[in-house]
C-alpha cells in the first residue's frame, strides 16, 4: 500500500466549531487547522467522535472534509472519518473524500442493531471498496458493543487495502497485538492519557481530541520518548493528565471547545444532546488556556 511512513505521527482529531445559529464555523475550521499546523502536528483525523461526526449530516461531514482539504493544502496527512450506520453512506462520503485528494478513509464499526462479526466485516470490506484509499479501522470498545479481537483483526487485514487501527481503549494488551498480527500495521493510540503507554507498548502513532490545543506538548512527549528520557515523558503525560482530569470533569468536547475560544478561536457550544458549556467550566478553562498560552 505504498509509503505507510506519512502515516506515523500526531493526528488532530478535529473538533467541529459552530456557529450560535448551530451551523459549522467554517472560519473558525481554517484557523483551527492552521494552529495545529503551526504546532507542528503531522495530520488530522477529520468527521470522527471528537467532530461530532455522528452528530452532522452526511452532507456537513463531506462539508468539512471540504474545508479540511483546503485549509490543509497539502502540508499534513489527511484521514477522513466515515463511520455511521449505513454502509452506503459510509461508501459516499469515502468516495467524496478521495475525490478532494485524502489519504486514508477510517471508520467505526456500525452500531446500534448489534450486527454480526460477519457484517462488521463485510461494513468495512464493502465500504473500502467504493475507493482506492487505505482503510483505518477504529476500534472503539467503550462506544457501544463491537470490540475487536486479535482473530477477527487477522482476517480484516487479509485485505491489503487495510493500513491500521485507532485503538480507543485502554487495553495495551490489545494494543500490542495488534502491533504483533502476521503483517505490520499502524497502530494508533487512542485515548491521549495514556499516549505514554501506547508508546511503550509499539504504538507508531496517536489520533486524539487534546492535541487540537495540545500539539506541541504531546509532540514533545513523543520526542522525550524516542530520545530515552522517559523521566521528561512521564513529567509531559503529568502534566497533559491534570488538565486531561478536569475537562472529564465538564465533558471533554465542550472543555476542549471552551480552552480554544479562550486561546482565541472561536468555537461555540457541541450539539445537542451534549450539554452546554457551565460557567464553571468556562472559567476553569480560562485558567487553563492561559497557562497554555504562556508555555
Ligand atoms: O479520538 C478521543 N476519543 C474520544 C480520540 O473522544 C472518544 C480522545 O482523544 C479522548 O477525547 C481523550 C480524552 O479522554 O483522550
Amino acid at each position: 500500500m505504498g509509503d505507510l511512513n506519512k502515516f506515523r505521527g500526531l493526528f488532530t482529531a478535529l473538533l467541529t466549531p459552530f456557529k450560535r445559529d448551530g451551523s459549522i464555523h467554517f472560519d473558525s475550521l481554517e484557523k483551527l487547522i492552521e494552529f495545529n499546523i503551526e504546532s507542528g502536528v503531522d495530520g488530522f483525523y477529520a468527521g470522527g467522535s471528537t467532530g461530532e461526526g455522528l452528530l452532522l449530516t452526511n452532507e456537513e461531514r463531506k462539508s468539512v472534509f471540504d474545508c479540511v482539504a483546503s485549509a490543509a493544502r497539502g502540508r499534513a496527512t489527511l484521514i477522513a472519518h466515515v463511520g455511521t450506520i449505513s454502509t452506503d453512506a459510509a461508501s459516499d462520503m469515502a468516495k467524496h473524500a478521495e475525490k478532494l485528494g485524502f489519504d486514508a478513509v477510517s471508520a467505526v464499526a456500525p452500531y446500534y442493531y448489534s450486527f454480526p462479526p460477519e457484517a462488521i466485516m463485510k461494513y468495512y470490506n464493502d465500504i473500502s471498496d467504493s475507493t482506492d484509499l487505505p482503510m483505518i479501522l477504529y476500534n472503539f470498545p467503550a462506544s457501544g458493543g463491537f470490540s475487536l479481537t486479535k482473530d477477527a483483526a487477522e482476517k480484516l487485514f487479509e485485505n491489503k487495502k487495510f493500513i491500521g487501527i485507532k485503538h480507543t481503549s485502554n487495553d495495551m494488551f490489545a494494543l500490542w497485538q495488534f502491533k504483533h498480527l502476521r503483517r505490520e500495521i499502524i497502530v494508533y493510540n487512542g485515548f491521549d492519557e495514556t499516549l505514554l503507554s501506547g508508546l511503550s507498548m509499539g504504538a507508531d502513532g496517536a489520533i486524539g481530541s487534546t492535541y487540537n490545543f495540545m500539539g506541541k506538548k504531546f509532540l514533545r512527549l513523543i520526542s522525550a520518548f524516542k530520545a530515552g528520557n522517559t523521566e521528561l515523558a512521564q513529567e509531559i503525560q503529568n502534566e497533559a493528565n491534570e488538565i486531561i482530569l478536569e475537562m472529564i470533569k465538564y465533558g471533554v468536547f465542550q472543555s476542549e471547545k471552551a480552552v480554544l475560544s479562550e486561546m482565541g478561536i472561536d468555537m461555540g457550544e457541541c450539539r445537542r444532546p451534549f450539554m452546554p458549556i457551565s460557567e464553571e467550566c468556562r472559567l476553569s478553562m480560562k485558567k487553563i488556556a492561559k497557562k497554555l498560552m504562556a508555555e
